[in-house]
Parts: structure tokens; sequence; C-alpha cells
């Protein structure tokens, strides 16, 4: 039998995406995508699920013969502190009843997103390493830490092959973010298009790890696609794109806008960066299944101002509209 995918979570930042990429590759008819709500104008099979649901995740893997699940639903590191026990509750409960669905369907393949957020004070904040110490200060980060723990579990536990990766703020032109600490480097590339003053929450020298979306969708193709031998880290893996800091981007962005207008007024949002590695060392990922990024801050930015002119040159300043 072919491959038949889920994905949930669908709508968001990278789901968004992924469900493009993967249709490309396996074809429309194989690639079924979820969310809370239909997305407009979608073009190919869609199934409403609430995740926290596990009946549902159920019916619809019965229903086309599911045998890889990705999992992309979750309340991120900022929007997590508005209500830490209910994002603790979504985040895990989505992530339970996609496991315990899958070891019951007996699902070939599972794709759980992690991110540098599991990481806190005890790590080094460069070159962080895979097995640094992990004492995150979000509820987000708790809960993929101990999410990251669960997936291990199911693997060794019922041999569920569940594979991860810790995703850095990820950047892309197609789909917007939601409610995370790194999101500020997807609102600035709208605000110097958009000839806009950027407010920025982080400090100035704020490094944290980032990652082009294509370089982030590559990445989880390819840990999919590697053979299951070579899987050796069952938790998650560290991947590393580029680090810079908030004045880094703007002097990039200055180059093709040089009146560009941007003032600091770091918020919460600060304490949690603060705590978040500045570089991530991804040699597991290198050498287990070959990762290696392609985009720097150049080409991301080059990439990300000609994307958004064509966008907003079509349609509407209302950037919630232009995705895709
Ligand atoms: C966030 O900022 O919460 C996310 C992440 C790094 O996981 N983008």
């Amino acid at each position: 039998m072919g491959t038949k995918i889920l994905i949930i979570g669908a709508n968001g930042q990278l789901g968004s995406v992924l469900t493009e990429e993967l249709k490309n590759k396996f074809g429309d008819e194989n690639v079924i995508a979820s969310d809370l709500k239909e997305r407009d104008n979608y073009n190919g099979i869609f199934e409403i699920i609430d995740a926290t649901d596990s009946n549902r995740i159920e019916e619809v893997v019965t229903k086309y013969e599911i045998n890889q699940i990705y999992h992309l639903a979750a309340i991120l590191s900022a929007k997590g502190e508005e209500t830490p026990l209910i994002t603790w509750d979504i985040n895990m409960k989505t992530l339970f009843n996609v496991l315990e669905v899958s070891r019951r369907n007996k699902i070939d393949r599972v794709f759980f997103p992690s991110s540098i957020a599991v990481f806190g004070e005890g790590a080094p904040l460069d070159n962080t390493p895979d097995d640094a110490y992990l004492n995150p200060a979000t509820v987000y980060g708790i809960s993929k830490a101990a999410g990251e723990n669960w997936a291990q579990y199911y693997f060794l536990r019922y041999g569920l092959d569940v594979r991860s990766i810790r995703y850095p703020g990820v950047i892309g032109y197609q789909s917007l973010p939601g409610g995370g600490t790194t999101d500020y480097a997807v609102d600035i590339y709208h605000k110097a298009v958009l000839k806009e003053e950027f407010s920025c929450f982080l400090k100035e020298d704020a490094t944290l790890p980032m990652i082009f979306m294509d370089d982030a969708i590559r990445a989880t193709i390819e840990l999919m696609d590697a053979p299951k031998k070579d899987i050796n880290v069952r938790t998650s893996y560290n991947i590393a794109g580029i680090s810079f800091a908030p004045a880094e981007i703007v002097a990039e962005i200055r180059k093709l806008y040089p009146d560009f207008k941007v003032k600091y007024e770091p918020d919460f949002r600060q304490e949690i960066a603060s705590r978040w590695p500045r570089s991530i060392d991804d040699a597991s990922a290198a050498s287990d299944w070959g990762w290696k990024p392609k985009f720097d801050l150049k080409d991301i930015t080059e990439v990300m101002i000609q994307k958004l002119q064509e966008k907003y040159k079509k349609g509407s300043r209302n950037k919630e509209i232009l995705m895709f």
C-alpha cells in the first residue's frame, strides 16, 4: 500500500506549507489536511479535526487508511504563557491522542515537532548540543520536553516509529506564525515591505536560532524519508539554520529599504528569548540523515522581500488574507 498521510494542524505556519509540499510529493489524493476549521480556498482533501478528540482522529485514520501522521497542532511559547494549564492540557492531550491512535492503528511513521524552547538555564547558550540539560521555563517548552520523552517511550515500548525535530524560529512568506517568541522575524519583513515602522518586542542584540521555511520543510521531509535504522535520536533532533539578532536582520533589510524604521520595545517575550540558545549544534542530524541548511540571512531577506512585494502588489494590505 502507498503512503497515506494525515496532517493535524494543517492551517498553521508550518502545516500549511508542509501540506502543499507533501501533496507535490505524494499526490493530492494521498494527503489529508485537517485542522479545527476548514481553510478558505483549500484545494485538496480536508477534514475538520479537533485533536483533543481521539475518536475523531481515529475516524479519519480509518476512513482514509492513513499510515503516516504529522501532528503539528500546539500552542506556542508566548501565547502559552497566557493560560499555562490550558496550554499544557491541549499540547499533551493532542499528543497522547496521536500516539495512542497511531499505536492502535499500527501507523508506520509519526512526526512530532519539538522546539528550541525545550532548552533553558543549564544548557550552553552557544552550539547547544542535542543532549544538553533540558530545563525549559515556558509551559510550551515543558510540554515539548515531555512530549519528546513520550515519543521516545512509544518507540521503546511499542516500536512506534515517531520522529521529531527541534525547530528554531521558522521564517517564511507563505504563512503567518502565531503566538511564538520568534514571530518578530516574520512580521518585520511585512512591515518593511509595507513601509511601516516596526516595533520589536525583543532587544536589538537578542540572538536566536532561526531557519528559512524551505529549509524547515526539507528537514522534515528528509527526516521522515530516512531509513529507520539511521534514526538514532528518538527524543528529538536539533537542527540549525542560522542565528541572528534583530539588529542584524534590520541591517540586512536596510540594504533594500534604507529608510526602514525600527523601535525596540522589549516585553515578556524578551525574558523567554534570553533563556533560549543563541545557536544550535546539529551534528547528529547531519550525520544520521544528512541535514544541511541552505539559506543564510542574506538569502532569506532577498526571498522574503521579493515574495512579499509580489503578494502585497497583488492584493490588500491585510497580511492575514494574503497568505496562499
Ligand atoms: C516559538 O517562538 O514559540 C516557536 C518555537 C521556537 O518553537 N517559533
